[in-house]
């Protein structure tokens, strides 16, 4: 063993291996972040994340359940901030900006495995690990506020000094007995520039969100019909939401990610969203195998496109929209019905009227109702 302590050691490692923060903090339970959890699956605010249940969130926030034994969590951060020119872009479809690039899941995994060989080599005696990136029950967020790497801010999103909130949080939780690092003893004071902001009003209180309301849960969690109030307030997002951070001051001096496998050149144009609608699933496994983009699956993906096509409205996206208003799945029928209701022109309401006389469902038939009624009305 190195005569430097083996917190510094470990600090040391993760930025050689490329995470921008890294900070430590003991295995106790979480027992706040406890409460709040399961009071909000209660309420139904965490919608139908089913998978998001009351055994999951126990485990989550008492450590030693996933990992017997288990002592210490090495808390990390990688920042995967691009700086983007396309911000203010209403004419293109957006993507959140951590599912640019390669899949953050299989970059981190990558890293914390080449951590966690480290670890066995500083360490001469036998000690236990496992890992934890965003797919697995962990508080994440719990663990960076206790272990200092950031504070909760009031969009519930982990703000760091010098990375802003767009950093990607992973774990290592550890048999290893290690030196606990303090919280920072910040907050946001009297901001609320998110609250504000957020344009569903997702953001109920302070640190508290509805899922069910928020743009990144309905575009990328939500597996069903979105409801027709929150359609324009998606605006042209087709997969997440980063508007509660791009308007949080403290992520305006955010230094940009050094990590190239986060760096994507995809711009999801009106054309290039057309031929995601037309895709099959086999065409979307292939395109989206290493995008954290897959989560959406293409159904919703392509239900997605739909509402922001409508929201961009521009007449292009007509003839696709009318394909997909003869899609086989009962789900893109009625988005693309509401979207050619939002796309003001003679084609559209032809294609919503003549589609009126064939469609057998009900559901979709409702929609194209509403659709050639808004249609009439823009
Ligand atoms: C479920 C989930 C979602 C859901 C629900 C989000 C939510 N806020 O609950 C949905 C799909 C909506 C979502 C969206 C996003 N997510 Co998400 N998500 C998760 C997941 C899997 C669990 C989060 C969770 O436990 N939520 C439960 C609720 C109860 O927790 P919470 O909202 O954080 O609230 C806490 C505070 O209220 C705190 N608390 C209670 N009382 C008090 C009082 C005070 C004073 C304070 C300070 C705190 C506090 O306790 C609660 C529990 O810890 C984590 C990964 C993981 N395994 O942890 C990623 C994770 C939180 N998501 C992440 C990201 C990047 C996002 C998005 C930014 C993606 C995007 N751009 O579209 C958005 C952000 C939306 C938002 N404003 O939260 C990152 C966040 C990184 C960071 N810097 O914080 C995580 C950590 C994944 C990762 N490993 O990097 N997500
Ligand atoms: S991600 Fe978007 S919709 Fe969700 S809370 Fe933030 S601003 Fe609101
Ligand atoms: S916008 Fe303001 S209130 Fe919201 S997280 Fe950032 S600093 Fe906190």
């Amino acid at each position: 063993m190195n005569s430097k302590s083996p917190e510094k050691l470990i600090k040391k490692y993760a930025y050689e291996l490329g995470f921008d923060i890294s900070g430590i903090t003991t295995a106790q339970p979480f027992f706040r972040d406890e409460k709040e959890s399961i009071d909000r699956i209660k309420k139904g605010l965490m919608g139908d994340m089913h998978w998001y249940n009351i055994e999951r969130v126990q485990k989550a926030n008492h450590p030693e359940k996933l990992l017997p034994g288990a002592k210490s969590i090495i808390s990390l951060g990688i920042s995967y901030f691009k700086n983007p020119n396309n911000v203010n872009n209403n004419d293109i479809g957006k993507v959140a900006q951590y599912a640019w690039g390669k899949d953050y899941h299989l970059v981190i995994k990558n890293k914390l495995n080449t951590f966690v060989e480290k670890l066995s080599t500083m360490f001469e005696y036998d000690f236990k690990t496992r890992i934890f990136v965003d797919d697995g029950p962990m508080n994440d967020r719990a663990v960076a506020e206790r272990a200092g790497i950031g504070w909760f801010g009031k969009n519930t999103n982990i703000l760091t000094k010098n990375y802003g909130s767009w950093v990607f949080l992973s774990q290592i939780l550890t048999t290893l007995n290690l030196k606990p690092d303090k919280p920072l003893k910040k907050n946001c004071g009297t901001c609320i520039k998110c609250i504000d902001k957020c344009p569903t009003n997702a953001i109920i209180a302070p640190y508290k969100i509805d899922a069910r309301k928020c743009i990144a849960y309905l575009t990328i969690e939500h597996r069903g019909v979105i409801p027709i109030n929150l359609r324009p307030h998606i605006q042209n997002w087709i997969f997440g939401c980063d508007i509660c951070q791009e308007v949080c001051p403290v992520n305006d001096k955010a230094e940009t990610t050094k990590e190239d496998q986060f760096i994507s050149t995809n711009n999801y144009s009106v054309e290039y969203m057309i031929s995601l609608l037309e895709m099959n699933e086999e065409e979307f496994l292939i395109k989206f195998k290493n995008s954290a983009i897959k989560r959406a699956k293409r159904l919703g993906l392509q239900r997605n496109i739909c509402i922001a096509l409508g929201n961009i409205k521009n007449p292009k996206a007509i003839l696709a929209l009318s394909k997909a208003l003869n899609s086989k799945e009962i789900l893109i029928r009625q988005h693309a019905a509401w979207a050619l209701g939002q796309i003001k022109a003679n084609t559209s309401l032809e294609i919503l009227v003549a589609s009126q006389k064939k469609e057998k469902n009900l559901d979709v038939l409702t929609e194209i109702e509403l659709a050639i009624k808004q249609n009439l009305k823009n």
